[in-house]
């Protein structure tokens, strides 16, 4: 109404969206049910059940499979206007390819997106949250180029089944931490190939992306959908503002969210990359760079495939000089030497220190590099081991916050903000000791019984005042 003068900044501007996400492995269970294949994750955790905590897995987990309408019940009863969830490959396509669908999955994410809209929440889809189909890891997963047509083929069938629908799409979510289950032992299917695997992953994974957004464009634009990939990262502060530290913070951010996001919005890997890989792999007496070259069709293929940016922002760290890491990984070739101040709050993820100024950093250095592309926050949020819900109300107090002094102070344009997560769930190597959730689930509970914590009422109350009706 402009009637009224404007409104303070502590409202986010008309049209600020909210949301929660989840990813399918997480919540979904069901791991085989009704024709699904075997994800990477599934495989991996039955052959190595002491990878997780207390030997979970994601076999059960909340059961979204069959209590979908339990979560989206949750979501509307706090007030989102998004879901951000993700569709697992393998139960739509087992074998990972369009030969045989698997029509009770395809079913399934078809309930969850009526039932969402029927409740008026709208759907933010994911393809890939690191599940991928068994049979395509074994003819080597996103190390062999074969995977871009394969992952186009699949997003194809998604946006043709589902696209009438849903208008938000991530292609990758953090390929980073895809390309660390190559390059690492951390996640599926953790094949520690530290310094080659990432990049060969990485590299294949920013064709893919490239592919699916082109294939998109071509069938599908008439659906108006707006697609991204969720870009992940932690920032560095640099430790003085000596010219050395600073650059050392550039390369922090460089290594990280511009090693996906360079390719898809300026074209090619960060320059800083290319020249610190190819230097590196040159002195280790090889004669090809560990960092892969793209041919200039992938560069414009690649390049200008975002819509928006998503971001998943967690924590931050201090950033120095310094070759730290196992050798070769991305960590040494950064030549950044990363680390946490002692005095930012811990969680129960030692990977995570509470530091909100983190985040209106990473919004900062997005817009000075990529110019003022819609930015969504896709991730953000606060683990505990079930007991602290007051942290995680001022986790997200103070990182919503520095959204909107990164909105009004620094006229950055971000556009809405899904919180991980709405519920409880599967937190990878953590089993179910660490969570995420608004929402409790009793996970000893045949029916999974979901209850509404305190920081649930208090977002559902954070919105109602802070969002700009008018
Ligand atoms: C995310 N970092 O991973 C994942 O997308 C979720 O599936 C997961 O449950 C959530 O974080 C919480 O762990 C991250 O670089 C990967 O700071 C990397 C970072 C943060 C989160």
């Amino acid at each position: 109404d402009d009637r009224l003068p404007p409104a303070s900044h502590t409202m986010f501007p008309k049209g600020f969206k909210f949301g929660a996400s989840t990813a399918a492995y997480q919540v979904e269970g069901g791991w085989n049910a009704d024709g699904k294949g075997p994800s990477i994750w599934d495989d991996y955790l039955h052959k190595h059940p002491d990878f997780i905590k207390n030997r979970n897995n994601g076999d059960v987990a909340d059961d979204s499979y069959h209590l979908y309408k339990d979560d989206v019940k949750a979501i509307k009863e706090i007030g989102f206007q998004t879901y951000r969830f993700s569709i697992s490959w393998p139960r739509v396509l087992p074998t990972g390819r369009t030969n045989q669908v698997n029509q009770p999955g395809i079913d399934y994410y078809m309930n969850v997106i009526d039932e969402l809209l029927a409740n008026g929440i709208e759907p933010v889809v994911a393809l890939y949250h690191w599940d991928l189909p068994v049979p395509l890891q074994d003819i080597g997963g996103w190390l062999n180029p074969d995977i871009a047509d394969l992952f186009t083929e699949y997003a194809d069938l998604m946006f043709k089944t589902y696209g009438d629908k849903v208008k938000w799409w991530i292609t990758i979510n953090e390929a980073q931490s895809v390309a660390g289950g190559y390059g690492g032992g951390n996640a599926a299917p953790a094949l520690n190939l530290h310094g080659t695997g990432d990049y060969l992953a990485g590299h294949n994974l920013l064709r893919a992306h490239g592919k699916a957004y082109r294939m998109y464009q071509q069938k599908y634009s008439h659906q108006g959908g707006k697609i991204s990939m969720a870009f992940c990262g932690a920032p560095c502060f640099p430790t003085t503002q000596s010219p050395e530290d600073i650059a050392a913070a550039d390369r922090c951010f460089q290594f990280s969210f511009g090693w996906f996001a360079h390719p898809v919005l300026r074209g090619d890997y960060p320059p800083i990359m290319r020249e610190y890989i190819d230097r590196n792999s040159k002195a280790e007496g090889r004669n090809v760079s560990r960092l892969p070259y793209f041919t200039d069709e992938e560069i414009r293929e690649i390049n200008g495939t975002v819509d928006w940016f998503g971001l998943n922002y967690y924590t931050a760290y201090w950033g120095k000089e310094g070759a730290v890491g196992a050798n070769p990984s991305t960590d040494r070739d950064s030549n950044v030497n990363k680390y946490f101040d002692p005095n930012w709050p811990s969680t129960a993820s030692s990977w995570l220190k509470v530091i909100p100024q983190g985040l209106r950093l990473a919004l900062q250095k997005l817009r000075q590099e990529y110019g003022n592309i819609p930015i969504i926050v896709t991730e953000n949020g606060y683990p505990d081991n079930g007991d602290k819900d007051e942290k995680r109300i001022g986790y997200f107090e103070t990182h919503l916050a520095e959204i909107r002094a990164a909105i009004y102070e620094d006229g950055i344009n971000v556009t809405g903000y899904c919180l991980w997560s709405i519920i409880d769930n599967f937190e990878w190597r953590d089993g179910y000791t660490v969570k995420f959730g608004l929402v409790e689930v009793d996970f000893d509970s045949p029916n999974k019984t979901r209850t509404l914590k305190k920081s649930a009422y208090w977002f559902q109350n954070y919105m109602a005042m802070h969002k700009l009706i008018q």
